[in-house]
């Protein structure tokens, strides 16, 4: 809470009463005759086109998953197709006032969502700018196979490359719109302003908000729009997506250009069911589902139910919208009414509504109420409509002759070229900063008040005598990273930082203290405590082009955003065929202390998910070069800290911590120590316990061991561990993370498998223990101790002389607990 807004308790007690106002349902009533003013014929034939092109495209996929044919051309499609038969109006509608800088964000079900927002870009785009668009995507690899024999003109042109893009994604042939690695459910075109589709459902309720927040942060024109089946209002993440969107400090702590609503609009494409739960009635309580606006804040997110089987009634609605957003008061939430005559998708035999139903809606279908109502005011007339259909007809036709043509559209092809998703799965770009204007900040870096108290501090560990200087007189760990951070504020303009605390408080573990008095608002905030969304935007706003250091304050809360961290975070760079970058760097503290719910080391469960690099230094030098690399990177990056060693000062890198900027690579594990007689690789916090050990093992048993810290998890060379062990023959792997399924456990397997001829027994692996981590008195018997690896090495390696285990590590016991699951 910011010291300025003063909480007065004779206020906030006072008797009251909260009232809602009116949520418009429906209300649009103009007819064709009257909105002939508003629009051109061209425009309005131009509508009922574009309607029908969705149709057709969705048609010819339903008509290839159900009969394996269209138009006698046969095809199979095993991979997925939801379709939109039906809800085209809501599409065309939404996209028709939208600008090419407006950008949106839908679903699984949003073939039809690509194909307005992309026509809708063709219609305004002029014939320079979509030659462009087409050359530049891929190098021209699309253009090259719709521009064969093609004879028409610049927009016609475009519009085969939307249709074959979108197909051939569908489709997963290279020649798609995302290398065909994107696929049905996640095909997008940036260019045209359609962002990533979701096909976990909901997913993009927090990822657009972070969209809508590079468009204000770095003052770009346009707005959000994110498109939501009904039935999403049910995912965390697009609750936590409007709570986020909806913080009133952009309204009331975010100054000059800056204050202001989110330019977002949260879209519901009500088509009234989920897969086969009905909404209203079964699986939500809202009725209207526009009520929800009225809870979220004072403007009840000027919230309105629309008819979205009148194509007039959405635009006209997304105009009035659209200003809202311009005029700096949104976010808005558009409960736009529509109905799907297809299944969920083409398998489903709609046991969970009646003919009757499906029947009603055909009835009142709006495309042939729309062609209905031209034809009523002469701009229609049945050859004009027939030769409209089949135009379209030969469009789609095409589209899907050149898609399904393996010579023209090939697959990627891992056979010649094994390696292909692999090298795709990193962007590995080292950029300064993501976009060439000065940063905003509030005082030169030489004067924060943080930095001149750091400068006074030693930053070695140790005086020129040797002797330990005192830990609140040297630079520490939470220094480094601060050194790092704040030094690419001031780098990269478009660098913003957020999560619980991060602002005043200074963060939770006083990373960021300091920063405070660096940064405004737009660039440092709290965010509300949606972990989803703190990640989840964090992803939106790296995909747009921006860079952004998200925390979640403690490894255990990870487990909240765990689809963003899972799903969406990893898999946007490849998934796009590497047009999207994700600088996105995601700090976790490791805690202690604090108990089975805050005190979990969860770093196996993200090294294990493909797409995220994996760092956790131990050092104040590590963490201030590895943080550098992560900021100066492309990629998404989980930066794991642990609170046992926020205030550790240098021991190892002589000279100390620099003060000028350097960058330590990922990947990189460090030796800490040299020795002869047996490896010891440690991850995080652990290396202090791993050289206690390394001490005993010296004075004790003479044994010298050499201690590697692993630093980086994802990805890792294991040159420096290999060559180690050819020198010990012996290693040790420890950790904080609980040993079953862990990443010690794979290091140890990898290291078995690489240097098996080297060993002389097999890698051990030392991690806590398969609990609930006990309260902080009782910790020492969950997270590794020193004993312990001199325990395992004794039981498991090489017997010590004289030494008495404490800590069981034996065959027998490993099964014994392995039986019952702990
Ligand atoms: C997180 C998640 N849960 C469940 C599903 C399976 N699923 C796919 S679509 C769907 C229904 C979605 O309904 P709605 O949001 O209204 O979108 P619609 O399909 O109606 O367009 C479900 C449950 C999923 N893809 N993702
Ligand atoms: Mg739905």
């Amino acid at each position: 809470m910011p010291k300025s807004q003063f909480i007065d308790p004779s206020d906030v007690r006072q008797k009251g009463e909260i009232t809602f106002g009116t949520i418009p349902v429906n209300q649009y009533s103009k007819t064709l005759k009257e909105e002939k003013k508003n629009f051109s014929d061209d425009q309005l034939i131009g509508i009922y086109r574009d309607m029908l092109i969705i149709r057709e495209f969705e048609t010819m996929l339903n008509l290839i998953k159900t009969t394996g044919e269209y138009q006698g051309i046969s095809y199979s499609h095993p991979g997925p197709a939801h379709l939109s038969i039906g809800q085209e109006a809501s599409a065309v509608g939404m996209a028709f006032n939208l600008s090419v800088e407006d950008y949106i964000f839908g679903s699984h079900r949003s073939h039809g969502e690509i194909l307005a927002k992309g026509m809708s870009a063709i219609h305004q785009l002029d014939d320079e700018s979509l030659m462009q668009i087409m050359k530049n995507h891929f190098d021209g690899m699309i253009l090259r196979v719709i521009e064969k024999d093609f004879t028409g003109n610049v927009k016609e042109l475009a519009t085969d490359f939307l249709l074959y893009g979108t197909l051939a994604e569908i489709f997963a042939r290279e020649t798609g719109f995302n290398r065909g690695l994107g696929g049905s459910m996640h095909a997008f075109f940036t260019p045209f302003g359609v962002y990533p589709n979701n096909a976990i459902v909901g997913g993009s309720g927090d990822i657009s908000v972070g969209a809508a927040l590079y468009k204000k942060v770095n003052k770009k024109p346009g707005i959000i729009v994110a498109n939501i089946g009904d039935a999403s209002m049910g995912c965390g993440p697009v609750w936590e997506g409007i709570s986020f969107a909806t913080m009133d400090q952009f309204k009331k702590l975010w100054k000059g250009d800056f204050q202001g609503g989110m330019p977002i609009i949260f879209n519901f494409m009500n088509n009234q069911y989920g897969m086969g739960g009905q909404t209203r009635g079964e699986t939500m309580g809202y009725d209207i589902l526009a009520r929800v606006g009225a809870g979220v804040n004072p403007d009840m997110m000027h919230a309105e139910r629309i008819d979205g089987y009148n194509p007039l009634a959405v635009i006209d609605a997304f105009k009035r919208k659209k200003k809202i957003l311009e005029e700096r008061n949104g976010p808005v939430l558009l409960d736009t009414l529509t109905y799907r005559f297809t299944g969920h998708s083409p398998s489903d035999a709609s046991s969970y509504r009646s003919k009757e139903e499906i029947e009603a809606w055909q009835k009142v279908d709006s495309l042939a109420s729309f062609a209905h109502d031209l034809m009523n005011e002469g701009l229609l007339d049945e050859a004009k409509l027939s030769s409209l259909q089949n135009e379209v007809t030969g469009l789609i036709k095409k589209a899907m002759t050149l898609s399904i043509d393996d010579n023209v559209s090939p697959r990627m092809n891992l056979d010649s070229h094994p390696e292909l998703i692999g090298d795709m799965m990193f962007s590995n770009g080292s950029v300064d900063k993501m976009e060439d204007r000065e940063p905003e900040v509030l005082m030169p870096l030489e004067e924060n008040p943080r930095v001149q108290q750091i400068q006074k501090r030693e930053r070695f560990a140790f005086d020129k005598d040797g002797k330990p200087v005192s830990k609140i007189k040297t630079f520490q760990l939470r220094d480094g990273i601060f050194e790092a951070i704040a030094d690419r504020f001031y780098k990269d303009p478009t660098l913003v930082a957020y999560g619980e605390e991060n602002r005043d408080w200074g963060g939770a573990f006083a990373v960021y203290r300091g920063l405070t008095e660096a940064l405004p608002y737009n660039r440092l905030f709290n965010s509300s405590i949606s972990e989803g969304a703190i990640v989840g935007t964090a992803i939106g706003y790296g995909m747009c082009g921006g860079r952004v250091v998200a925390e979640i304050m403690y490894c255990d809360f990870l487990g909240r955003s765990g689809d963003e961290v899972f799903n969406q975070l990893p898999k946007w760079q490849s998934m796009s065929g590497n047009i999207i970058k994700m600088p996105v760097v995601i700090r976790v503290s490791v805690g202690s202390k604090y108990g089975a719910q805050h005190s979990q080391d969860w770093t196996s469960l993200v090294a294990h998910i493909p797409g995220l690099k994996v760092v956790f230094p131990a050092t104040p030098y590590d963490a201030k070069g590895l943080m550098n690399s992560a900021l100066q990177g492309t990629d998404p990056v989980i930066f794991f800290e642990s609170q046992r060693i926020y205030d550790v000062s240098e021991q190892f890198h002589e000279g100390g911590v620099p003060e000028e900027y350097y960058e330590i690579p990922l990947g990189e594990p460090d030796v800490k120590r040299n020795g002869s007689d047996i490896t010891i690789l440690s991850i995080g916090a652990t290396l202090y316990r791993a050289l206690e050990a390394a001490n005993t093992l010296q004075e004790k048993f003479g044994l010298s061991a050499e201690i590697i810290d692993a630093r980086s998890l994802v990805p890792f060379n294991y040159d420096t561990v290999i060559e180690s062990v050819k020198k010990t023959g012996r290693v040790v792997v420890t950790g904080d993370a609980s040993a079953r399924g862990s990443f010690l456990k794979d290091l140890a397997e990898t290291i078995t498998e690489l240097a098996f001829d080297y060993l002389d027994a097999p890698p051990v692996v030392v991690g806590s223990r398969n609990w609930i981590t006990p309260a902080h008195e009782l910790e020492d018997y969950f997270f590794p101790q020193p004993e312990w690896i001199i325990d395992a090495i004794h039981q498991k390696v090489l017997p010590l002389k004289g030494h008495k285990a404490k800590n069981d590590f034996s065959n027998e016991i490993i099964k014994d607990r392995s039986k019952k699951g702990i």
